[in-house]
């Protein structure tokens, strides 16, 4: 585990040639260390108070590396809750890190992945939510995915599992004082206790069904784009992406490999997996066989599958065949090539849309059909995303689920009305167990290294 006295440095922008880098001191040292080599560019001015910035130089014995920005942070007042120096320099990547040499050269060390987050948790600046949150934001790429972090780190899913603890806990005290002193207590009144639980249980359950967004948002919908060879399947990946990304010929079995490609669509992410086409024959290459083999895992493993056909041509055998394996799956179903076309009634039967993968028609309305497609799939209502529900993740899923059957059990107990408070209040403890898991506020060391190795350096 991470050492919590000494003093710690990282550049916090990410690598590369920007126009600002900025470096984050943290820890005891941080404001005799920055005091070493930064020289404010008015004397006058030069003493360091909380969140008051100082322009200056930086300056490596006489020579002067950078004209910088400082930011001081006086603890607790800081994202570590420790003494804080922020320095923002010009974007160079060798500017920055001769910065850093001179931190470390002057007594800081070299922050882990995560170090500066474990400290504001382990500080008490954020819990383990929030933690998790950030590093959420950090990886986000959909707006999406960032609005549901950002309601997290600002404290909702703490929130709700702090009222979930403190109203298990009243109920422990309830029952235990009720246990230990029956002569001054009242008694307990099972009912209320019962519906209590329920609520608790109730709202708990809410927050799991939630999550099924969250992981959407995390992981995206699978799409496999599945179809005889040659029906514009890589044409119309192609069209989605906005990217030459597979190879189209007009040649029969051309794509071998999977290829996935992630589209965002009403802020929700789509992978798109272009796939081998499937078809049946005795003389096929074994590359191709293995292709195909590599589609029906695709097919198997996808959300959605979206089947291509040409409507150039009558259904084959191959086609059929496809309609066959898809087994339920959910599925669009896209007619193509109706440039080459004059559509009629017959055309439409047995499809969803119509197409033109090489020109890009009815496109959007694809898009449109996936996302609906997705919304009812999942159980997602129009402003789900928007805040109103807090996406929790995998861990924290688990570890509710827990509770909620331990709650199940808890509510069996007191509906059998057998005397068994006892039981009843240990079994509430476990419950609270759980929920602190969740918080951070009790936790195995090693679920805890796992969390921070997560992060990047400088975060
Ligand atoms: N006119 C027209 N041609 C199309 C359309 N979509 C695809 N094509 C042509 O059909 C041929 C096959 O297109 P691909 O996108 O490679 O088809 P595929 O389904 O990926 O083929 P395989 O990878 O071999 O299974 C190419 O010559 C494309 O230009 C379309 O909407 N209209
Ligand atoms: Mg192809």
């Amino acid at each position: 585990m991470f050492n919590l006295s000494d003093t710690i440095c990282a550049i916090c922008t990410s690598p590369g040639v920007g126009s600002i880098a900025a470096i984050r001191i943290s820890g005891p040292d941080s404001w005799k260390i920055i005091k070493k080599f930064f020289f404010a560019k008015d004397a006058a001015q030069s003493c360091l108070q909380h969140m008051h910035a100082l322009h200056g130089y930086i300056k490596d014995n006489e020579k002067t590396l950078d004209e910088v920005v400082i930011l001081p942070y006086k603890s607790p007042n800081s994202f570590t809750r420790e003494d804080v120096i922020e320095i923002f320099c010009h974007g160079g990547s060798k500017v920055s890190s001769m910065i850093l040499d001179l931190c470390l050269k002057n007594g800081a060390r070299r922050a882990s992945g995560g170090e500066f987050t474990f400290r504001a948790f382990i500080n008490g600046r954020i819990d383990l939510t929030e933690a998790e949150a950030i590093n959420e934001i950090i990886n986000a790429d959909t707006t999406r995915a960032v609005y549901a972090a950002s309601d997290i780190l600002s404290g909702s899913l703490k929130e709700k599992v702090n009222s979930f603890r403190d109203r298990l806990f009243n109920l422990i005290t309830t029952i235990e004082s009720a246990i230990e002193f029956p002569m001054d207590v009242p008694a307990i009144q099972k009912d209320k206790i019962i519906s209590q639980l329920n609520d608790i249980n109730l709202e708990l359950n809410q927050l799991v069904q939630d999550s099924e967004s969250g992981q959407i948002l995390r992981s995206g919908i699978k799409v496999s784009i599945i179809g005889a060879p040659n029906v514009g399947k890589s044409s119309l990946l192609n069209q989605l992406v906005e990217n030459e990304r597979a190879i189209v010929t007009s040649e029969a079995g051309t794509t071998r490999d999977t290829i996935e490609e992630k589209i965002i669509i009403d802020g929700y992410p789509f992978v798109l997996v272009d796939t081998a086409g499937i078809r049946e024959a005795e003389s096929l290459s074994s590359p191709e066989r293995l292709g195909i083999d590599r589609s029906k895992w695709a097919l198997e493993n996808s959300d959605i599958v979206l089947l291509v056909l040409d409507l150039t041509r009558k259904n084959d055998n191959d086609t059929k065949r496809i309609f066959e394996i898809l087994n339920g799956k959910p599925k669009i179903v896209a007619g193509n090539k109706i440039d080459l076309i004059d559509i009629n009634e017959q055309h439409l039967q047995n499809i969803d849309i119509a197409i033109s993968a090489k020109y890009g028609t009815n496109l959007d309305k694809l898009k449109k059909l996936l996302l609906e497609k997705m919304k009812y799939l999942k159980n997602l209502t129009s402003h789900d995303g928007q805040n109103s529900t807090c996406y929790i993740n995998q861990r924290q899923k688990e570890l509710l689920l827990q509770c909620s059957s331990i709650m199940d059990f808890v509510i069996e107990l007191a509906n059998k009305n057998d005397g068994s408070e006892d039981l009843i209040a240990d079994e509430l403890k476990k419950a609270i167990s759980k929920l602190d898991e969740v918080s951070g506020r009790k936790i195995n060391e090693d679920v805890i290294i796992n969390i921070f190795a997560k992060f990047c350096i400088g975060k």
